[in-house]
């Protein structure tokens, strides 16, 4: 991947000293063309795809396209992601409503139990994997796909066009390689493979290009202290509205064995895959083949698919760092 990073920066590099010449940094930071991006995502479950949608929303390099929610209960996850893009203020972005069952809500649904999704200014498309395919397939350049999920969606669209693969890069939050949950020894069949492994396998043996953040890096991510006092105390909408998202959540899961206090977020794995859409400096990246098996475990196989996997931390508290200051940053325009 940081071939590629190199080759993208030589080529907007070239173009820009050839446009406007030296002395022009200022305009030079504007004129880094954005990535297209379309994520894929069960927010509403477990809190960390909230903290990663504020996190995509807040990160320059990349540009949003279209939310679309996974593994079903599909009108409270597209309830939830056009709340926090109106939040924002990016009514830009398109909201998909995933395949599958469409009723059933999670520990967000007081955030939106007053929420009309037809108000929602933007774009709701009724079958996101339909349009999700044609966004891919008319993008001039190629869309990456940010998949923090299970991928029940991505196997459809696969499935209906198969073509997709060579428009798409793949980035996603999945598995777990040689450490398993809070870095211990043993591998764990991770929740978004182990869902839908079928779906998963599907995904993982198309012919799009790969990186992915197993719980062997992702597991590791926690905001505490001073870093998590930082998020609660941002002026910005949207980091207020995660931050009250957080809140209903953790309430919600009061019977929970595994306390949270005011003090910490929870692991925030999802971030991860975010970070990996537009860099990989903090991170050891390995090529592996992955396959994942009928139990939904990604094993290293040499019949797998070669991807790249963030494997190790090179520097984790440069990624908290970073993690913070895009979270806190004020973004929104009143
Ligand atoms: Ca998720």
């Amino acid at each position: 991947m940081m071939d590629r990073y190199r080759i993208g920066f030589m080529g907007w590099f070239l173009g820009v000293i050839t446009l406007c010449g030296f002395g022009c940094a200022q305009s030079m930071q504007s004129a880094q063309p954005k990535i297209p991006v379309i994520l894929d995502t069960d927010i509403g479950d477990d809190i960390d795809d909230t903290w990663a949608l504020t996190m995509l929303l807040k990160s320059p390099e990349l540009d949003l396209k279209m939310v679309i929610g996974d593994n079903y209960k599909s009108i409270y996850r597209a309830k939830l992601l056009a709340k926090l893009l109106t939040v924002a203020g990016r009514t830009d972005v398109a909201v998909g409503i995933g395949m599958g069952n469409r009723d059933g809500d999670g520990k967000q649904a007081d955030w939106v139990k007053d929420y009309d999704l037809k108000s929602y200014a933007g774009k709701i498309h009724e079958d996101g994997v339909a349009a999700m395919i044609d966004l891919i397939l008319k993008s001039p350049k190629p869309v990456t796909l940010i998949a923090i999920g299970p991928v029940q969606n991505l196997a459809e669209a696969l499935k209906r066009q198969p073509q997709i693969a060579s428009k798409v890069h793949f980035v996603g939050m999945h598995g777990s390689v040689r450490r398993g949950y809070g870095g211990k020894a043993q591998i764990d069949a991770e929740y978004n493979v182990k869902e839908d492994a079928k779906a998963c396998q599907k995904v993982f043996t198309a012919g799009w290009d790969m990186v992915i953040t197993p719980l062997d890096t992702c597991g590791l991510i926690q905001l505490k202290g001073d870093k998590y006092k930082a998020i609660c105390e941002s002026p910005d909408p949207l980091t207020k509205a995660l931050v009250e998202n957080y809140r209903i959540w953790r309430r919600e899961r009061s019977a929970d064995p595994i306390r949270q206090d005011e003090t910490e977020s929870s692991t925030l794995f999802d971030t991860v895959a975010v970070y990996l859409a537009f860099s990989d400096a903090f991170t050891k990246i390995e090529k592996l083949s992955i396959r994942v098996d009928d139990q939904g475990v990604t094993r290293i196989d040499p019949a797998g698919k070669p991807m790249e996997v963030a494997t190790e931390w090179k520097d984790l508290p440069a990624y908290e760092d970073l993690l913070v200051k895009r979270i806190t940053a004020v973004t929104v325009k009143r």
